[in-house]
């Protein structure tokens, strides 16, 4: 786990859930870990998205930092393949400051990972204070 977050740029990391589920349909099963960083401006969150194809190793795929609005948070993840095309989506949960209304909001997000595309957001809800 720690070898993955060592790739990542930032200085100040959390790291907070961890699932392991097969996101790219390839038939093996990747290592996804979510949690949020401290950059200069603003509380990111990320993913990284790792393979223990040889045993000895995490193989890191890649790491992907994202923000909704102003600060977010992810609390915790979920990799589940819910639509049964074979590739599990990143099922992500936090909250997040609102830079126009100034208020903290929760959210829902559904995530893809391939890697030709990389993270890719595929759908946010966002939720009440
Ligand atoms: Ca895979
Ligand atoms: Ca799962
Ligand atoms: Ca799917």
């Amino acid at each position: 786990m720690f070898f993955l977050q060592a790739y990542d740029s930032a200085s100040n990391f959390w790291i907070n859930s961890v699932d392991v589920e097969d996101v790219d349909g390839d038939g093996l099963n990747e290592i996804v870990i979510s949690g949020y960083c401290w950059g200069y401006d603003s509380i990111y969150m990320f993913i990284s998205i790792g393979s223990n194809i040889n045993p000895n190793e995490i193989f890191w795929m890649g790491s992907y930092t994202w923000i909704i609005s102003g600060d977010s948070y992810i609390y915790s993840i979920d990799v589940e393949d819910i639509e049964g095309d074979g590739k599990a989506e990143i099922l992500a949960v936090g909250y997040y400051f609102n830079v126009e209304t100034y208020a903290w909001l929760n959210y829902e997000a559904a995530l893809s990972w391939s890697l030709t595309t990389g993270l890719i957001v595929e759908n946010v809800n966002l939720g009440e204070s």
